[in-house]
């Protein structure tokens, strides 16, 4: 419904910055089957090992806890890589306490193992990887069948042929209509006679070699990984992540006797070097093809697409205007200019989202963005930070007091969420606000439907039908379930979404995550690569001022800010607190208990320390999204980088350095 509006009002959205950087690194390899998927949870118990890399579930997602549980239980070993103690860590099998930022080192030097040890999957990498692709050195690109000649050839496949099967990927599709054209121009590989072939036609393709064309060489793609992964010895990697080498050999092993999951967290993906680390993760993948079949897979979260929903309703138009990345915001309005054109933003509309509370850099986000705006408008339920800066503030109905329907991707189900009682006082529901806007601004037919019409457009479809899934029944059930049969898991049969069908390790053609026409180094997005992210490292700019790196939480008792003026949730978390080493304490003079001051050059905070071993020495980590007036001064976003990697389009919420010291009031 905000789609329908803003497109019609000509406005332009912003694109969250968050959760990104895994998405990248993870899909590009693999294609997209939506953003965050993996094994669903039910299959944990099938994995001889589950790896968890920077993900909390026992705070963070707590519904999938109990998989988790059941799998140790059946004989599921969890090894958990996180530089905290937290409370997954401690019910793991092996805690592994990571310098943190230094993933993508640890997956490298996994992988130096794999490789030195000759534990690496030769028949996955040659079938089901870019592996034996050639890659030409002047261009970067993949050596295709066209360069040597051959044709490219052109099939015709049914549009029913290409959703229901990955594998005809292959290729570029044009064309419209019931059949679908797809010109075919292979990668060369080369046999093992050493003759080039499309990658397809190999009886038996080599994963090492190089050839030599025109005077250009080309080096198979494993080659160059291999090359790569040569400077991550054990005792190299040991040093930048600050694991024994004995124990990465371990994990390594642990790695290769699958099946294995590997699931990743918002850990690794908060730091400007993210991308990278979900990179080199799932090109372990490529290395031991523990990928889509039970227990075996690579991922984010554990979302699966929802299908079948219609996004079309009534009303709705093409936006005029490209969405911007919230990131590029400040600058946006700094200059009133974009891509070199005039763009002036005037106004901002915020709902469901309290920016000032959970965005980075909050003292830029007050004085470029809301100090350039000429008007704020924020519709929520709640007194939030952001609502402290509006010019009008619009009471939202809170979802207790409208009827809505949440499609739960981590369960796969559709829950009606019923309206308990009638919006209070003057709220409004989203849409009866929108309503009431398209009225007033020229538009009084444009929202015309009821709820309870644009609910049947969005969910009677024929895919969501055949299931038995209508607006109707979902309403009478309270819940459906869109994959009743199996537990869902990516990738099966290894068909990837890729140009090529396979895992592609090499990147061919990098891209960002987010286009905005940003510059970056696409020789160094090629392949997985190790390399410091921007403050939160020994030895960064920001180290001769700042020595502590700062890692949030997810607050146990809110889900970021919502629930924080909860009168009986705060008795149990009162306040702001910071978790710390005794030895960093200790240095600083500070007891258990004390309000310290949290700062660096972009802001500041007083919260409440707790001196826990739990957390590794030179790493601090606050529960996120408390509200300005729950702080003696100061919040947490003040002290966050805005700083992105322009691969990843993403907010750098752990790549921040601070100092600590004792606050005493006044
Ligand atoms: N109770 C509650 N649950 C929530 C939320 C909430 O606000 N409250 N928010 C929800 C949302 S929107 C999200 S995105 C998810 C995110 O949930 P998670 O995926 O759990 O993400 P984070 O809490 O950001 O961080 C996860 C872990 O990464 C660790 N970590 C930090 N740096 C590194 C590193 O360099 N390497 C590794 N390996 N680990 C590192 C941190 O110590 C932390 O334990 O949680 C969701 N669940
Ligand atoms: N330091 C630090 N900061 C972070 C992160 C981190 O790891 N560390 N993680 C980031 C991540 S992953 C995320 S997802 C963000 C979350 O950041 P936000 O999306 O800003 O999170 P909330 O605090 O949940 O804000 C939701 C707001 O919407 C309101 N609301 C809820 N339902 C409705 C509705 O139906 N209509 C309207 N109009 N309003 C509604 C709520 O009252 C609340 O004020 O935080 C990010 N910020
Ligand atoms: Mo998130």
């Amino acid at each position: 419904m905000f789609n329908v509006f803003f497109n019609k009002i000509n406005a332009t959205q912003i694109k969250i910055a968050r959760d990104q950087a895994n998405t990248r690194g993870v899909n590009r390899v693999v294609g997209s089957l939506g953003d965050w998927v993996l094994n669903d949870p039910s299959d944990f118990k099938n994995a001889k090992t589950l790896f968890v890399w920077g993900a909390n579930i026992t705070d963070a997602q707590m519904h999938d806890w109990h998989f988790i549980a059941e799998a140790q239980e059946s004989g599921t070993k969890l090894v958990v890589i996180d530089p905290v103690l937290t409370q997954l860590a401690a019910k793991a099998d092996k805690w592994v306490p990571i310098q943190p930022a230094t993933d993508a080192a640890l997956a490298l030097s996994m992988m130096y193992v794999m490789v030195s040890e000759e534990l690496e999957n030769r028949p996955f990498l040659k079938e089901h990887t870019c592996a034996p692709f050639l890659v030409r050195e002047d261009t970067g690109k993949f050596l295709r069948m066209s360069d040597l000649g051959v044709e490219p050839t052109v099939i015709e496949v049914s549009r029913e042929q290409v959703s229901a099967a990955s594998s005809s990927n292959k290729g570029a599709a044009v064309g419209q209509g019931s059949t679908i054209t797809k010109i075919v121009d292979q990668p060369a590989v080369l046999e093992f006679d050493g003759k080039p072939v499309g990658a397809d036609d190999a009886k038996d393709p080599r994963l090492s070699g190089t050839y030599n064309f025109n005077g250009v060489t080309c080096r198979t793609a494993y080659d160059l990984l291999v090359a790569d992964i040569m400077d991550y010895s054990p005792e190299a990697a040991s040093k930048i992540c600050d694991i024994p080498a004995d124990t990465i050999i371990e994990l390594a092993h642990m790695a290769v006797d699958g099946p294995c999951i590997h699931r990743l967290g918002w850990g690794s993906n908060s730091y400007t070097n993210g991308v990278h680390a979900a990179h080199a993760n799932i090109t372990m993948a490529a290395l031991t093809g523990q990928i889509g079949y039970p227990g075996a897979g690579t991922g984010i979260g554990d979302f699966k697409p929802c299908w079948g929903i219609n996004a079309l309703v009534k009303g709705m138009t093409a936006a005029k205007y490209p969405m911007i990345s919230a990131l590029f915001l400040p600058e946006i309005m700094r200059t009133g200019k974009y891509k070199g054109q005039d763009y002036p933003i005037k106004s901002l509309y915020v709902y469901s989202g309290n920016p000032v509370c959970n965005q980075v850099n909050t003292n830029e986000y007050l004085r470029d963005i809301v100090g350039n705006l000429d008007f704020l408008v924020v519709a929520d339920y709640t007194f939030t930070d952001t609502v402290k800066y509006a010019d009008i503030v619009l009471p939202a109905a809170h979802w207790f007091e409208q009827q809505d329907v949440i499609a739960i991707s981590a369960t796969q189900c559709f829950i009606y969420s019923e309206k308990a009682i009638d919006p209070l006082y003057e709220s409004k529901s989203d849409l009866d606000i929108l309503r009431l806007f398209a009225e007033k601004m020229g538009h009084p037919d444009l929202l015309s439907l009821s709820d309870d019409q644009y609910m049947a457009q969005v969910i009677n479809t024929p895919a969501l039908e055949k299931l038995g899934i209508t607006w109707e029944n979902v309403k009478k059930n309270e819940d459906m379930y869109w994959y009743p049969s199996k537990p869902w898991i990516p990738w099966e049969n290894a068909e990837f979404k890729t140009p090529s069908g396979r895992m592609e390790f090499y990147v061919e053609n990098p891209t960002v995550q987010f286009d905005m026409g940003q510059e970056f180094d696409v020789e160094r997005e090629h392949l997985p690569r190790y390399f410091n992210p921007t403050e939160a490292y020994q030895g960064s700019p920001a180290w001769d001022k700042y020595k502590l790196i700062l890692l949030s939480e997810r607050p146990r008792f809110r889900v970021h800010s919502m629930w924080s003026d909860n009168q009986y949730l705060r008795e149990l978390d009162p306040e702001p607190t910071i978790k710390m080493n005794p030895v960093d304490a200790g240095e600083r003079n500070i007891a258990d208990g004390d309000y310290v001051e949290v700062y660096n050059d972009r802001g500041h905070c007083v919260a409440k320390a707790i001196l826990n071993d739990a957390v590794r020495p030179g790493c601090t980590v606050y529960p996120k999204s408390w509200q300005q007036n729950q702080f003696k001064a100061g919040s947490w976003s003040e002290l966050l980088t805005s700083v992105y990697d322009p691969v990843g389009v993403n907010e750098s919420y752990f790549d921040n350095l601070v100092e600590i010291r004792v606050w005493n009031e006044g």
